[in-house]
């Protein structure tokens, strides 16, 4: 089939808005409302300007839009280099420690300002009992900062009151931009539903890329961004798997639908290098409604066990003693991973479902407290829910659910791609420099800079350095804006040339528009024609391909290097076709450009498990051909750059290396 180009003969064109600034935050999400409270202090008494984009309202936007009931990286009493022991331990071995030390020492600071913020936060009172942040305000119990203490619900979460937390967060990010803007005599610096679709290279430097493209989801414009240095701060890649949810509840997963891999295609198509893209998070999750299972683990007390109650993590169990004979010490500290991978081996001996005893767990506790705390406890059960996964809470109430009454199935979830929960997908980025025992080649300057000068990144692109969590990707937000603002003053005679033509690049980003006008009225079912592919459908055969070839729910997450060569071959019929997405109307033309995003993420994350020949995430994923863990060949990073220009992935190996002692 001919290559499609616009030339807006069928499709009107856009409003073309060209923006200057120098700074620029894409996506306003946990990492980068931080990014833009910290580039505001450092920026605006420089007269740095500093713009954020987002494809969605901020106040909404990104993996908190629905809110979340604890914080799950707070260090308080505990020591950093614990947190790095844990979070080593969690991921199989192989992190970035100078990226995740790093971490550990800057995010309570974000915790405490989400609190001055009015964020509710959890404490335990004289009596020993926990008070919800109301409660703990009324009571006069001190803040976090002033030495209040925190209710736990594990070693390294706290419990909060978080329906509103995004909102509270995003409110100050906004505010830190208001401030700026007034201060750098900017007209607007905070573009809400816009998508970035990709950066554009400067024309000058052919190191460097001088802004970012992307369009109005609600008006006909097209947007060009120029900076001087840029963090991408766009989240995972949501819907790349085939999800569990079928018909009416298509559209339900655990994480934001609305991430979509822009990160990493933004990244990647830039020519930043790219780490533990084999990586990949499978949460175990309430079945069906994807409620999270920490709160019930961690705080409630609740137990997990197979159809016949039986603990199935267990240390004495054959199927424990199997998965560490296979998947050596990693195994035995029983990670998320391998608790996903014994829940798998208890369903496949026929005693599944697995069941979260919510019952046993709250008869328990209604043991130990009066009536009035055993009600409030029943409203924290729900609320758990209602302030972050409401579906869930739907789902109990239309199956006549009563947790204290009866238990509810969990099950592993179909994969996300994403470095901030307990995955560590990403890029490949500097650390501090400061950490003792850092290799040098780790810190090339700036904190959280990619390879490709002036492109920061923070959270879920953030590559080995997994466990940030909300809070740590506020943190984390922080310290790349800091390290930019820093960037753009040591480059102090750049200017960012834009080589390409504007209206070129409108037409690229309006290529499916034409291609659906030109060619609409060859069929008479506008999901079907001879010329072209609605995104939904596209969608669809991307997801078929990853859950078939990359080890999906439909193979119980088993691939092989066969496999992943044969679906490899089917991707790249699929990137073809691409050229033939169409779009009828705004709405489309994002789930489109989504689409590209997610291939691309898609590809990497295959080609980086084709690479790794060993199994390193049982329960995430298995390798059939090499089914076990490797530490001698295989304790080591897995590095790739993409050349936008060949479409080819280039694959390395890098030595990990341990700074933290055991
Ligand atoms: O229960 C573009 N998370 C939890 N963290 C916690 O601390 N506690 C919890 O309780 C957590 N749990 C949880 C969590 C997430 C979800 C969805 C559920 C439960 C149901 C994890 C955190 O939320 C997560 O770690 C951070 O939010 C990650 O931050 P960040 O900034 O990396 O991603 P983001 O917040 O999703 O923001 C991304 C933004 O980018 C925008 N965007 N903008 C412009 N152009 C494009 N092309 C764009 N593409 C994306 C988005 O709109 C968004 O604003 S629990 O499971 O453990
Ligand atoms: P989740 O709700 O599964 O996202 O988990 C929230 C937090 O609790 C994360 O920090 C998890 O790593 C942790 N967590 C969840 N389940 C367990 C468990 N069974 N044991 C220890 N930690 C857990």
């Amino acid at each position: 089939m001919e290559k499609e180009t616009c030339t807006f003969s069928y499709c009107q064109k856009p409003e073309i808005v060209e923006v200057d600034t120098d700074f620029l935050i894409i996506g306003g999400g946990m990492a980068g409302a931080g990014a833009a409270y910290e580039a505001a202090r450092w920026a605006t008494p420089k007269g740095i300007k500093v713009t954020l984009v987002d494809k969605a309202a901020m106040d909404r936007s990104g993996a908190v839009a629905m809110g979340l009931s604890a914080i799950n990286t707070y260090i308080g009493e505990n020591k950093v280099e614990d947190y790095v022991r844990y979070v080593r331990a969690d991921l199989m071995g192989i992190i970035r420690e100078d990226l995740v030390f790093d971490l550990g020492r800057h995010v309570d600071d974000s915790v405490h300002l989400f609190e001055e913020w009015g964020l509710p936060i959890w404490k335990k009172g004289a009596d020993g009992w926990s008070r919800d942040g109301f409660q703990a305000r009324d009571e006069g119990i001190p803040s976090l900062k002033a030495g209040g203490p925190p209710c736990r619900s594990g070693k390294w979460q706290i419990m909060i009151n978080g329906e509103s937390y995004k909102v509270i967060v995003a409110e100050a990010g906004k505010a830190a931009l208001e401030y700026n803007r007034k201060a750098t005599g900017q007209a607007q610096n905070l573009f809400e539903r816009v998508f970035i679709i990709r950066l554009v290279k400067d024309a000058k430097d052919p190191k460097r890329m001088a802004g970012a493209i992307g369009f109005s989801v609600r008006e006909n414009k097209a947007y060009l961004f120029k900076a001087k240095a840029m963090l991408i701060a766009s989240g995972g890649a949501v819907n790349v798997f085939r999800p569990r949810s079928t018909k009416e509840g298509m559209g339900r997963a655990w994480y934001p639908v609305w991430n979509s891999g822009s990160g990493f295609y933004l990244g990647m198509t830039a020519g930043a290098e790219m780490t533990m893209m084999e990586n990949r998070f499978v949460p175990a999750r309430f079945k069906d409604g994807y409620g999270p299972v920490g709160a019930w683990f961690l705080f409630f007390k609740a137990k997990a066990t197979n159809a016949l109650g039986e603990d199935y993590c267990a240390k004495d169990t054959p199927e424990f003693k199997d998965a560490v004979s296979k998947y050596g010490k990693w195994a035995e500290n029983l990670g998320t991973a391998i608790r996903n991978h014994l829940m798998m081996q208890t369903m496949k001996q026929g005693k599944g479902p697995v069941l979260m005893n919510t019952h046993t767990a709250m008869q328990e506790l209604a043991k130990q407290m009066d009536a009035k705390r055993l009600k409030h406890l029943e409203a924290e059960a729900w609320e758990d829910f209602l302030d972050m996964c409401i579906g869930q809470a739907g789902l109990w109430a239309a199956y006549n659910v009563e947790p204290d009454k009866v238990p509810s199935e969990i099950m592993p979830t179909e994969p996300y791609l994403l470095g901030s929960h307990a995955g560590c997908a990403g890029f490949w980025v500097s650390g501090p420099g400061d950490i003792p025992g850092t290799p040098a080649e780790w810190a090339w300057g700036y904190n959280r800079m990619g390879t490709v000068p002036g492109i920061f990144f923070a959270g879920d692109v953030v590559g080995a350095s997994g466990h940030k969590f909300s809070s740590g990707s506020h943190a984390e937000g922080r310290i790349a804006a800091k390290a930019a603002i820093a960037f753009i003053l040591d480059n102090a005679g750049y200017t960012p040339t834009v080589g390409e033509d504007i209206n070129a690049l409108a037409a690229e980003m309006y290529l499916p528009f034409e291609v659906y006008e030109k060619y609409k009225t060859y069929s008479t079912d506008p999901k079907v024609n001879p010329y072209y592919i609605k995104p939904d459908m596209y969608q669809a055969r991307l997801q078929k391909i990853a859950d078939e070839y990359f080890g999906g729910i439909g193979t119980w997450y088993m691939t092989s290097k066969t496999m992943i060569e044969e679906g490899l071959a089917k991707l790249q019929v699929l990137k073809e076709d691409a050229n033939k997405l169409a779009a009828s109307n705004l709405h489309e033309l994002l789930r489109c450009w989504e689409n590209y995003h997610r291939a691309l993420s898609l590809e990497a994350h295959a080609r980086h498990i084709l690479f790794r020949e060993e199994s390193r995430y049982p329960g995430y994923y298995y390798r059939g051909d090499f089914d076990f863990v490797d530490d001698n060949n295989w304790r080591a990073f897995v590095n790739s750059v993409y050349d936008p220009a060949t479409d080819t992935f280039t694959l390395k190996k890098v030595p990990y290396v341990q700074i933290i002692p055991d």
